[in-house]
């Protein structure tokens, strides 16, 4: 009997079933390690705002594990004011330069195409825009012409007024309805679909409620056929959900760690491609376990397992 083990499981648990192009390919979800070089960052108290800091920390998430560094300099906390953009170019530029240069795979998490584009030329190699080309007319066709790979987040509107557009008919539909609108609009852009990578967004313009929902359906978002990235590290939701049982109050931003890793390996296990965290040794050690997991239970549901 010809047994062919494995043709119709894809992908395994713990691994993406597809990867953006000239991106690394570890065979297991990938660690983004944030680098917000802000100075009121809420989950790392601004600790990075200095460029020589932000680089120090960005090669200890290396170290730590991270494969790929995301350095940003505009907030987007809820209710957050933007920097002008000579102000984000000061504080991303050197930042991406020094941590390229010393070998690391750099993204740059920005909204606009001219810190974009000035961020490519100092070494990043990945657009991570949170507003899915919507915050700027010039970001789609920029990444088309670099022809990077470019992440594309769920979006609604700026920082500002962004809690009050939390209304969805449905919110798992209606963000994936979203989400195809603005695939097609890279896709119009010249964007090779190759280089998409989509994010739910969640914590933007999402109520707690909607983000454990889109988590529960994290395998409808990957299904929509393009890498899929998510961030939950110590957003507001963990907080909420894990809140002091006497006086009701969130468990702070630096607390939600262990949450973030278990978001991590459940995230994983459903075939997402790359998790963007702030702690990034948990979360390369949930990722390494949620893979080496879905080995045995590929191989415990292939046709070779009944010959064994
Ligand atoms: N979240 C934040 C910033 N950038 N980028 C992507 N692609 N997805 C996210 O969920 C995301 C992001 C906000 O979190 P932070 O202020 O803790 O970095």
């Amino acid at each position: 009997m010809t047994v062919t083990a494995h043709a119709t499981i894809s992908p395994r648990p713990g691994t993406p079933g597809v990867h953006p192009h000239g991106l690394p390919r570890p065979g297991r979800t990938l660690v983004m390690g944030v680098v917000n070089v802000t100075p009121d960052s809420f989950s790392d108290g601004g600790l990075s705002f200095a460029a020589d800091a932000a680089v120090a920390h960005g090669l200890a998430l290396l170290e730590q594990g991270a494969d790929i560094v995301d350095v940003g300099g505009e907030s987007t906390r809820p209710g957050a004011a933007r920097p002008p953009v000579e102000e984000e170019l000061r504080r991303v530029l050197p930042v991406v330069r020094e941590l390229a240069a010393a070998g690391a795979t750099v993204s740059v998490d920005t909204m606009r195409a001219e810190v974009a584009a000035r961020a490519l030329d100092a070494g990043a190699r990945l657009i991570n825009d949170v507003s899915g080309g919507l915050a700027d007319p010039a970001m789609l066709p920029l990444a088309a012409r670099a022809g990077t790979p470019y992440v594309l987040m769920h979006w609604r509107g700026h920082s500002a007024g962004m809690q009050g557009r939390a209304v969805y008919d449905h919110v798992v539909t209606d963000v994936l309805d979203e989400l195809r609108l603005r695939i097609d609009a890279a896709l119009e852009a010249g964007m090779g679909p190759d280089r998409l990578i989509i994010d739910p967004g969640l914590g933007f313009a999402k109520t707690p409620d909607h983000n454990w929902e889109l988590l529960g359906r994290l395998g409808d978002v990957v299904a929509l056929g393009h890498p899929v990235l998510v961030g939950a590290s110590r957003k507001s939701f963990l907080g909420g959900l894990l809140a002091d049982r006497t006086t009701g109050e969130p468990r702070p931003a630096r607390l939600r760690d262990a949450a973030t890793a278990a978001v991590s390996v459940l995230a994983a296990a459903q075939g997402v491609w790359c998790l963007r965290v702030h702690d990034v040794a948990s979360t390369a050690d949930a990722v390494r376990v949620t893979a080496r997991w879905g080995v045995e239970a590929t191989a415990a549901r292939s046709p070779l397992s009944r010959v064994r």
